[in-house]
């Protein structure tokens, strides 16, 4: 059994959640981070510098980054569908795990940090706007992507589904413009049907 740390509502714990129920890894999690504390202590900071989540432990192995642990996850225990056989599929799943990271997280959490978690009055609705028209031409992206695809990879999921994959739930979840996105809203609504997706991803947004 692998043990993460890091609360369930962080958007990075969900990915690392998602990814080992979909691999069949059991995972012992401890609630870390905001309300529950306990990232700042220095046994926790030994383990994970940042002072960030998830940090995930699993034998000798401790190690940090979302996108790295989901990428550990899948080369350790990743079989069947969810295995990855070669350089280059793992790496056309990864750029769209980085580009996520990278590219879309900051306006996506910006948007989400305004709307989700903080009180109305004192919001910066001209940065959320700004936000949210730039996290839809991001989305755009992965629309044209998707044509002609079920998934991130093509017929089936894997890891480059990861992290757009617990993104386009809070997107849908917020009361934000969207422009029409057939293909993206056809692959949300396969993941939602995905028992691990509901069960780590599809929660209440605070
Ligand atoms: N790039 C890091 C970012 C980690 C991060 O920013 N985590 C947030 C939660 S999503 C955090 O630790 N916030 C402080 C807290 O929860 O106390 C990753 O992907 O793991």
């Amino acid at each position: 059994m692998v043990k993460v740390l890091g609360r369930n509502n962080s958007i990075n714990v969900q990915k690392v959640m998602w990814c080992a129920a979909e691999l069949g890894v059991d995972v012992d999690r401890h609630n870390i981070g905001l309300e529950f504390g306990g990232n700042d202590t220095p046994e926790y900071l030994a383990k994970n510098p940042n002072g960030l989540i998830p940090t995930l432990e699993d034998g000798e192995l401790t190690v940090w980054e979302s996108n790295t642990i989901v990428r550990y996850l899948s080369d350790e225990y990743g079989s069947g569908d969810w295995a990855l056989n070669t350089a280059a599929d793992r790496a056309r799943a990864s750029q769209w795990m980085d580009w996520y990271l990278t590219t879309m997280h900051a306006p996506l959490s910006l948007v989400f940090r305004a709307l989700v978690r903080t009180p109305e009055a004192e919001r910066d609705m001209a940065a959320v706007e700004k936000g949210v028209a730039t996290t839809n031409r991001l989305w755009s992206m992965l629309e044209s992507h998707l044509d002609g695809r079920n998934f991130v990879m093509g017929d089936k999921p894997s890891i480059g589904d990861i992290p757009v994959g617990c993104a386009v739930y809070r997107w849908y979840a917020m009361d934000v413009e969207r422009p029409p996105l057939p293909n993206v809203t056809a692959w949300y609504e396969r993941l939602q049907q995905r028992a691990p997706y509901q069960e780590h991803v599809m929660m209440p947004l605070t």
